[in-house]
């Protein structure tokens, strides 16, 4: 190669011996090296992390490999803030302060990061994104950042960023204030638009009662007010989870309503499921003070509620719901979160000595998955009540899949958060034995008049379908030598040459929206919807091209 080449990267993910290999065949070819802040237990995150394992690597290198040290390059970590998670409200912080660290202990290595991370969270809106990449760019670089990937076609000048922005991205950047994302989100509807001018928006909305505020922060995926609206709202109702039962299960219900109809498309969707999470996490302190002040202790608890969203699945919106009901009425629960397969479910299940197990399923995959986790809660020898929710979870498929998988025990279907904790309640009574009595004889009935449905649908004999099978003629066939046979493997292929190459109709499929591209771009229906996806994808495919 001309000039020197840079190896992108190596880290301590699998331990110091393929490290140290990987760095003796780097030395051996004259090249520096990008070290990444990762090892055994993963990708460094917090300042300490970041520095102890560049100091590791750093040590490995100089004096076990004899590494020009001015050949190393570590790239610490950029990570997404301002994501709505407290928890990634530091990352800029750490990446900074372990720039510090390094520059100070690490004598002639140098520091890199993938920049355009940091504001990850902001894609569709290029000027705030810009001035994110400058802020961070700025103070990063005074710690001792030496270089980094980003698109210097769209960097800011820090000086030209508009004041109200660049404070407000300062101020998640540096992690100033508790209210910094929701400012800077508040600030990003107005920044958005064409040329970066702000645009100003039609906030009529605003003046609607709190119900439909919430409700149009649902649909419409704003974040921007809808702490405020909860907290408005919290002041109409007795307890803090009326708010989660009244506006925001009747706003989601919207969604639910115009998704169905084809009104909302996945991408949208996406938008007001983080606006619900948001809501409920803001309410979760407000709920866990009401235990307290109600002298509510985990060891009062009236039973162990295991909650889990099956293998496959990633929808938790209801589960969590259901999970926060049933705490708000004195159940301990786990929630393991979601695409849980069984064997850990099961597990989980045994170490905790759970009461009741709460299996969550939105898609139709999910109903065969359930059946799987009862019949292996039968072989494990379980006998707890097993729960079954979610959208497409039925009384029938209940009755008659899930049911007879799980004789030592008893599945039972519930059909919302407010019936969960009347079935928990009873389960875990004195009355749980006649309950369960009638939930079987229920389902029993249920199954037979099934069966007997079936039994009378006229079906094709196994003879009469082996009739009907296509008849293919393969002697008349010719089939087409292909230009090779077995693999070919294309290796370091760029990116950017498979682009015009997309076939970008099963792309809105995957999304859910029907239309062939580009019409679709046009369409009356999913025009808008179909335009605003393909911006995002352009700007995601652009960053992979770069990166
Ligand atoms: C929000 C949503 C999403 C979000 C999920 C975000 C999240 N973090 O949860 C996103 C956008 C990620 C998503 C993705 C997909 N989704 Co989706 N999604 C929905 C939507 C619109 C609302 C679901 C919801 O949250 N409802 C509100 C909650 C509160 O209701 P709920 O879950 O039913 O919960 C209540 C009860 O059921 C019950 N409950 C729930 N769980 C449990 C558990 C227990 C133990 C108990 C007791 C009670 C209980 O209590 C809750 C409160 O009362 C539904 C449409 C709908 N009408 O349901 C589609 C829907 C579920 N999705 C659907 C599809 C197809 C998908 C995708 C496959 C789309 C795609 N092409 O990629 C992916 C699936 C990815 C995967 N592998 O799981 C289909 C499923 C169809 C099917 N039969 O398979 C639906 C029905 C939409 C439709 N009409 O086509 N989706």
């Amino acid at each position: 190669v001309q000039g020197k080449a840079i190896v992108n990267s190596i880290s301590l993910k699998e331990g110091e011996e393929p490290f140290l290999k990987q760095a003796r065949k780097i030395k051996r070819y004259g090249a520096a090296t990008v070290v990444m802040a990762f090892d055994e237990e993963g990708q460094a995150d917090t300042a300490d992390r970041k520095f102890h394992i560049c100091e590791r690597a750093y040590k490995l290198l100089t004096e076990k490999v004899g590494f020009p040290p001015e050949d190393i390059i570590f790239d610490p970590n950029i990570f997404a803030v301002a994501t709505g998670i407290e928890e990634h409200n530091n990352y800029a912080v750490e990446f900074i302060r372990a720039c510090e660290r390094i520059k100070q202990n690490l004598p002639y290595a140098h520091i890199s990061g993938g920049v355009s991370n940091i504001s990850f969270s902001f894609r569709g809106n290029e000027l705030v994104r810009e001035a994110m990449h400058s802020v961070f760019l700025y103070h990063a670089i005074k710690a001792g950042m030496d270089m980094g990937i980003v698109n210097a076609g769209q960097l800011a000048i820090y000086d030209d960023i508009d004041p109200e922005l660049r404070e407000r991205v300062e101020d998640v950047i540096l992690n100033r204030r508790d209210d910094a994302t929701e400012r800077l989100l508040e600030a990003a509807e107005r920044y958005k638009g064409e040329g970066g001018k702000k645009r100003e928006e039609d906030l009529s909305w605003r003046e609607k009662p709190v119900n439909e505020r919430i409700s149009h922060s649902l649909v419409k995926g704003i974040n921007a007010f809808i702490e405020e609206d909860v907290e408005e709202a919290r002041h109409h109702f007795e307890r803090p989870l009326h708010v989660i039962e009244g506006p925001l299960m009747d706003g989601m219900n919207v969604v639910g309503d115009l998704f169905g109809s084809g009104k909302m498309f996945l991408p949208q969707v996406v938008k007001s499921a983080r606006v619900m999470k948001q809501a409920v996490a803001y309410l979760m302190p407000f709920m866990e003070k009401e235990k307290e002040e109600l002298g509510i202790t985990d060891d009062d608890a009236a039973a162990r509620i295991l909650m889990a969203t099956v293998k496959g699945d990633v929808h938790d919106i209801g589960k969590n719901i259901v999970g926060v009901v049933l705490q708000c009425n004195n159940f301990e629960v786990i929630d393991m979160g979601v695409m849980q397969p069984a064997e850990k479910i099961l597990e989980a299940a045994k170490k905790h000595k759970v009461d009741i197990i709460g299996l969550s399923g939105l898609i139709t995959p999910s109903l065969d998955e359930m059946c799987h986790v009862a019949a292996e809660m039968e072989r494990q020898g379980f006998k707890v009540p097993l729960l079954i929710g979610g959208a497409t979870t039925s009384q029938i498929h209940t009755a008659v899949k899930i049911s007879p998988n799980y004789k030592a025990g008893q599945a039972i279907y519930v059909t919302d958060a407010s019936r969960a904790v009347g079935v928990a309640s009873t389960l875990i009574s004195e009355r749980a034995d006649a309950y369960i009595t009638d939930i079987r004889e229920k389902y029993k009935d249920l199954a037979e008049r099934h069966a007997a449905g079936r039994e009378k649908k006229e079906r094709q004999t196994l003879e009469g379908a082996r009739e009907n099978r296509p008849k293919i003629d393969w002697k008349g066939y010719k089939p087409v030598k292909p230009a090779f046979l077995g693999t070919k493997v294309f290796e370091d292929y760029p990116i950017e040459t498979l682009v015009p190459y997309i076939d970008w109709t099963p792309f809105f499929q995957t999304w859910e929206l029907a239309g062939h591209y580009p019409q679709i771009l046009d369409d009356d229906k999913v025009g808008e919807a179909a335009r605003s996806l393909f911006d995002d994808a352009q700007e995601m495919l652009k960053q992979m091209v770069e990166e």
